[in-house]
C-alpha cells in the first residue's frame, strides 16, 4: 500500500472486530478495490444486520426483498428509539412514522408519511408502490390503506418512551416555545445493487423526536431521503431532514454519481452544495448521506465527526467512519448518536 492510500485508509476508525480489506479501505475503497455485487449500504451501526439480511435474501429472493427484510429487522426493534415500534413520538406522545422504497427496474416506487400504529410501514410503502397507481399516502389514509392490506395495528409508543415524553412535556410546559429536539433522531436508509446491477433502495424512520403532529421529513420524500436511478445507483439521507428535503439530497448525490463522480466524493460534493445555500455552516446543518453506484462501489460523508455507515456483500460487512465534513463531535447530546435516542 503506497504512503497515501495507507495514511487516508489509517485515518478511518474502525467499529467492531472484523477488519476486512474492503471495510478498511471503506472510505477509499472505490478508488482501491474491486467492487462486487451483490452488495447494499445502510446509515448507522444499526444497519449492519439489516445489510446482511438483505444480502442473504437478494442470493435467495431479490434484492427489492432484501432491502424490505432489512429494514424490518430495524423497524421491528423496541430498543431502536428511532425507527418503527419504539420510535420517540411526537408532541402529542404519539408515534408518527414515515418510509419509502424504490425498485430502480421501471423506476417504481411507494412511500407512507405520518402513518400510526404501523409496525413495518417500510412494506406499506412497498404495498403503495406495487397494489396501487399512487406513490404517496399520508396519515389516516395510509393507515386505512395498510388496514386493509391486513397489516395489523399495534400501539407503537413503548412504556419507556412514554416516560421519556411524559419528562419532556413536563419541561415544556415551563417555556413559551415548545422545543423540537433536533438532535435525537436517526434513521435506516438503505441502498443495494443485485448481481445483476439493478438498484433497490429503502428508508424508514420515526422522524425527529417530538416533532409538531403531522410533520414529515425528508425520509418518504423521493430525492430527499433517498433515490434510486437504475443507469447510476442510489443514495439515501440520515439527519435534519428539512435541511435535506430542500435540496433534494439524494437525488443531487444520483445526479453528481451520473456525472463521474465517485460515491463517497459525490456525498461530499452534495453537503458542500447545500452549504453553500443554506444560511447554517456545515457544521450546523446535522446531514449524512450514503451512496452506492452501479458496480457496487460505496461511500458516505456526514456534516460532523462521528456517522457512521453499515455494509455488506458476499464475503463482508462491517461499519465504517463516514467522511466528516468538521471537527464537530456528533453527540453526546449533540447529534444522531445511537445512546442520544435513548437505545
Ligand atoms: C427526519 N431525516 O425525519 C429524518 C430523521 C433522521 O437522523 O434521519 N434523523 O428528518
Amino acid at each position: 500500500m503506497d504512503r497515501r492510500k495507507f495514511i487516508k485508509t489509517s485515518s478511518v476508525a474502525m467499529a467492531g472486530t472484523t477488519v476486512l480489506t474492503r471495510a478498511a479501505n471503506a472510505n477509499t475503497q472505490d478508488e482501491t478495490q474491486k467492487p462486487t455485487r451483490p452488495a447494499v449500504i445502510a446509515t448507522w451501526p444499526f444497519g449492519k444486520p439489516a445489510c446482511e439480511l438483505a444480502i442473504k435474501t437478494a442470493k435467495s429472493k431479490s434484492m427489492l426483498d432484501g432491502i424490505e427484510q432489512g429494514i424490518r429487522l430495524v423497524e421491528a426493534d423496541v430498543s431502536n428509539a428511532t425507527v418503527g415500534i419504539g420510535g420517540i413520538p411526537n408532541s402529542n406522545g404519539v408515534v408518527e412514522l414515515d418510509a419509502c422504497i424504490m425498485a430502480g427496474p421501471g423506476h417504481r416506487a411507494g412511500s407512507v408519511a405520518g402513518i400510526q400504529n404501523i409496525v413495518h410501514p417500510i412494506s406499506v410503502a412497498r404495498r403503495v408502490m406495487e397494489k396501487t397507481k399512487h406513490v404517496l399516502l399520508v396519515g389516516e389514509g395510509a393507515k386505512q390503506f395498510a388496514v386493509d392490506q391486513g397489516f395489523e395495528q399495534k400501539e407503537l409508543t413503548t412504556d419507556k418512551q412514554r416516560q421519556r415524553w411524559e419528562a419532556w412535556k413536563k419541561k415544556q410546559q415551563k417555556t413559551d416555545t415548545p422545543e423540537i429536539n433536533e438532535d435525537q433522531h436517526d434513521t435506516i436508509a438503505m441502498v443495494g445493487v443485485d448481481q445483476n446491477g439493478d438498484v433497490f433502495g429503502g428508508c424508514s424512520t420515526s422522524g425527529l423526536a417530538y416533532k409538531m403532529p403531522g410533520r414529515v421529513g425528508d425520509s418518504p420524500i423521493l430525492g430527499s431521503g433517498l433515490y434510486v436511478d437504475n443507469a447510476v445507483g442510489g443514495a439515501g439521507a440520515t439527519g435534519v431532514g428539512e435541511n435535506v428535503m430542500r435540496f433534494c439530497g439524494s437525488f443531487l448525490i444520483v445526479e453528481f454519481m451520473r456525472s463521474g463522480m465517485k460515491p463517497t466524493e459525490a456525498c461530499e460534493k452534495a453537503i458542500r452544495r447545500i452549504a453553500t445555500m443554506d444560511p447554517l455552516k456545515i457544521d450546523q446543518l446535522n446531514i449524512n448521506f450514503i451512496a452506492i453506484n452501479k458496480q457496487g462501489e460505496m461511500g458516505a460523508a456526514g456534516t460532523s465527526k462521528g456517522f457512521k455507515y453499515s455494509f455488506a456483500d458476499q464475503e463482508n460487512s462491517n461499519v465504517v467512519a463516514a467522511k466528516s465534513l468538521s471537527a464537530k463531535p456528533i453527540g453526546p447530546e449533540g447529534g444522531n448518536q445511537p445512546d442520544a435516542a435513548g437505545r
